[in-house]
């Protein structure tokens, strides 16, 4: 057969690049950036073009494995079973749990791939459903759903998220997020960089706000370095300075708005004056930016994960509404915009209002979008009351990714049941009493669902399969069918016809577009409409008398808290040292650790990041061993000097730590050190608002050990 060439898109994180994959029978000779993509234009990072690294990779789960050994082994025995009879195994299992312990005893928790693939969420909520599964977690709460909590409250549905109209804007500031390493979350752009230096060449001026002076900033604006976990009254003194100098719209608020009142009483208890030492900003700077931003023809806001992973990601969302809506930006052109792309998911994000907290044992509770607090996953499977039994891991590592890893160890090993879906036997597999091998997203056909509402320049693209999966592998919407058919529920598989796409082409017609009509297309691609203003409040705002909630009935009990936090932050002593996380173009969270390629000189190990200052002030040196502790979990690494960070900030990459790995040797030789060690689990590591973990500003101790870490010469 000759070799063809097949337009497809990138599905590792939200700026779905296109790619051009050559195959000749079924095989993949090569990746490529697509330049003939009317989008992304040819760019893609290293990552996107690994992909083939990893769907060849010979460390790959390819076949499903059953483990013969007891869980708490470290190196565990898996043997290999056939898909027939490990669906049988599971879902006899499953069946007897629900008989004895009734549905509680049944648990999801749901990674970040699964936004990329537009196939597998109705699939999990259908598996849930029938199953009666409702103890769902996810990566949401170690990533973002304090955004959907502070939407839901303030517009009235979780998935309306305007984007910053990065083209037009004279003003850009972003919080929290690092878009040449990241490219950024809840803004869906490729290349990033390229359109901030055009801002820039535009005159615009960029502003950071971040304990790190991001590479993103180089050359193109200036960081302010805030203390990590202030950040909510950063803004509200920016806000109050804003309003001070009469940078409110005051036509937007009395048209649009509602609660004003109890805003602008939040705002009114933090003058610049008052926060400057806590935030670590000083009040000149806080003044300058609101006249900065005042003055702008227009100015557009973002913030992402640094703020998110605070301890008041909720507030934070809701003070970067405020900025918004406030000074008239909302709906505004250079301001931020609603990214309507081809169906307007703003609305299926509605939510009733309403007090959303339940009793458990654990508290007053809530989920937000149906997911649970992930930290407290441990706390459900240990509690002696209906524990969780069964566990159902669905492309996650909720070992590495998130706090607590010993509490993990210990909880999982409790579980009767530990079902794992991925590509990799990783950390979390490793427990598993069934690991079942998925396919890439080179094996499955898709849709560039997850970017809906958040795309720069909104388009819809489909692609098929590049090739079939190889080996055993399977799409894990089919795995989540097959169980829920062996266990005797409806399952699609038991239909004459089954369409997959069947709701993404109900989506497609509110565009007048299909699947098929896609797949004529160049590159499978159709262009949608930019974000334009005009519809906002009128179509797109959900809430029943569609204004804009000011200061949510919700939020009484957080903005109280707030002044606790502050109070007490206030008295912290000043050489504490905070710790943050630091992302970096050679790993995705806890995967791409198995790619050779990917461990250069440099890049082998997480050492922590500290300046120079801070260092010196404990007598250590580049490359000196050291352990890093607090009331969480201890740890040791070696120390890398880093005068991008602020003085008490120090900082060290996720998703490491892969000693007791055996099943992905690139990963095993260089293991590093995991991090979230460090971080709390547990009651009151979250935010009781949004279920989102407490996973920046970290207190930390640090101190020289004897001998040298491996991390100091980067090897396992
Ligand atoms: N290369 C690479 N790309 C990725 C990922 C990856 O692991 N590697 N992960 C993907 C995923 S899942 C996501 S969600 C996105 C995340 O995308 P981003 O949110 O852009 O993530 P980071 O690059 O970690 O940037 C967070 C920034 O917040 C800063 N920060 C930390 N604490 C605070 C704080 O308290 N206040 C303020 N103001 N700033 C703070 C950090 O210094 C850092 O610069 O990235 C995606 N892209
Ligand atoms: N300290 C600290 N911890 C963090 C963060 C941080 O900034 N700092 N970031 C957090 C964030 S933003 C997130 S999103 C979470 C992520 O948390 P998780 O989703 O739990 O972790 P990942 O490392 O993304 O794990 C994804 C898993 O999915 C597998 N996988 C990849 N593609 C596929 C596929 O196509 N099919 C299947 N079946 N499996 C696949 C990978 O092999 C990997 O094992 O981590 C969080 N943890
Ligand atoms: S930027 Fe994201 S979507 Fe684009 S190639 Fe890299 S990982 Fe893939
Ligand atoms: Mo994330």
């Amino acid at each position: 057969m000759a070799i063809e060439k097949i337009e497809t898109f990138c599905r590792v994180c939200e700026s779905s690049c296109g790619l051009i994959a050559e195959r000749e029978n079924d095989v993949i000779l090569s990746l490529r950036p697509d330049k003939s993509h009317p989008v992304t234009k040819g760019y893609a990072c290293p990552k996107g073009i690994y992909a083939l690294e990893i769907h060849h990779d010979e460390d790959r789960l390819n076949h499903p494995l059953k483990r013969r050994s007891g869980r708490s082994k470290a190196a565990a025995e898996f043997e290999r079973t056939g898909w027939d009879e490990s669906v049988r195994d599971i879902s006899d299992r499953l069946q007897d749990i629900l008989r004895r312990y009734g549905s509680t005893a049944l648990a999801a928790f749901i990674g970040n791939p699964v936004a990329f693939n537009s196939l597998l969420s109705p699939a999990i909520a259908s598996f849930c459903s029938q199953t009666g599964c409702r103890r769902i977690f996810s990566s949401g709460t170690q990533d973002c759903t304090n955004k959907f909590a502070a939407a839901e409250a303030v517009y009235g549905t979780s998935t309306l998220h305007p984007v910053p109209d990065i083209d037009s804007t004279q003003y850009l500031l972003i919080l929290g997020e690092n878009p040449k390493v990241s490219h950024m979350s809840f803004l869906s752009i490729a290349n990033p960089m390229e359109k901030l230096k055009a801002l820039r060449r535009r005159g615009g001026k960029i502003r950071c706000v971040d304990p790190r002076r991001i590479e993103s900033a180089d050359g193109i604006g200036e960081v302010i370095q805030i203390m990590p976990d202030t950040d909510p009254y950063f803004l509200a003194a920016l806000l109050q300075e804003i309003r001070r100098i009469g940078g409110f719209r005051q036509e937007a608020i009395r048209s649009h708005g509602k609660n004003i009142e109890g805003f602008e009483a939040f705002i009114d208890r933090y003058p610049p004056e008052r926060v400057e030492k806590v935030v670590g900003i000083p009040a000149g700077t806080i003044r300058e930016v609101a006249r900065d931003f005042s003055e702008a023809q227009s100015a557009a806001v973002h913030m992402s994960t640094g703020l998110n992973m605070g301890r008041q990601g909720t507030l934070s969302y809701w003070l970067v509404q405020m900025l918004s809506f406030v000074t008239g930006n909302l709906d505004r052109e250079g301001g931020n915009l609603y990214a309507l792309g081809f169906y307007p998911a703003a609305k299926s994000g509605r939510t009733s209002p309403g007090d959303p907290f339940f009793d458990s044992p654990f508290g007053p509770l809530r989920t937000v979008t149906g997911i649970l607090p992930g930290n407290l996953l441990s706390d459900m499977i240990l509690h002696e009351k209906d524990p969780i039994r069964a566990l159902v891991v669905i492309s996650g590592n909720p070992v590495l990714s998130m706090g607590g890893e010993e509490r993990l160890r210990e909880a999982f090993e409790k579980l009767e049941l530990l079902v794992v879906l991925d590509i990799y036997r990783n950390a979390t597999g490793e427990m598993a009493d069934f690991l079942l091998p998925c396919a890439d997203m080179l094996e499955r056909g898709d849709l560039n669902l997850c970017g809906l509402g958040m795309q720069h320049q909104p388009f819809v693209q489909y692609t098929e399969a590049v090739v079939p999966p190889r080996f055993e592998r399977k799409e894990q919407w089919w795995i989540l069918a097959r169980i829920e058919q062996a266990m005797g529920f409806d399952s699609v598989l038991s239909r004459e016809q089954y369409n997959p796409y069947e709701r993404i082409d109900r989506m497609l017609s509110y565009s007048g577009l299909s699947v098929a009509a896609l797949k004529t297309l160049p590159n499978r691609t159709a262009l949608l409409p930019e974000p334009a203003p005009g519809r906002f409040y009128s179509d797109w705002l959900q809430t029943d008398d569609r204004k804009v909630d000011c200061c949510p009935a919700l939020f009484g009990e957080a903005l109280e808290e707030a002044e606790r936090i502050f109070q007490k932050l206030e008295k912290e002593p000043a050489d504490l040292l905070k710790l943050i996380t630091l992302r970096t173009p050679f790993m995705h969270n806890s995967w791409y650790q198995n790619i050779e390629k990917l461990k250069m000189a440099g890049h082998r190990s997480n050492p922590i990041h500290i300046n120079a200052r801070d260092a010196g002030r404990r007598g250590l040196e580049e490359g000196a061993p050291v352990r890093l502790f607090n009331k969480w979990g201890s740890i040791e690494t070696a120390v890398r000097i880093d005068d991008r960070l602020r003085d008490g900030v120090v900082a060290m990459t996720h998703g490491w730590g892969n000693r007791e790995t055996p099943g992905m040797k690139v990963a095993r030789q260089y293991p590093g050190v995991n991090v979230n060690r460090l971080l709390p689990t547990g009651a009151g590591s979250y935010e009781k608002l949004s279920n989102q973990a407490h996973m920046t500003g970290i207190p930390i101790g640090i101190e020289r050990i004897a001998a040298a870490h491996p991390a100091s010469d980067e090897t396992g």
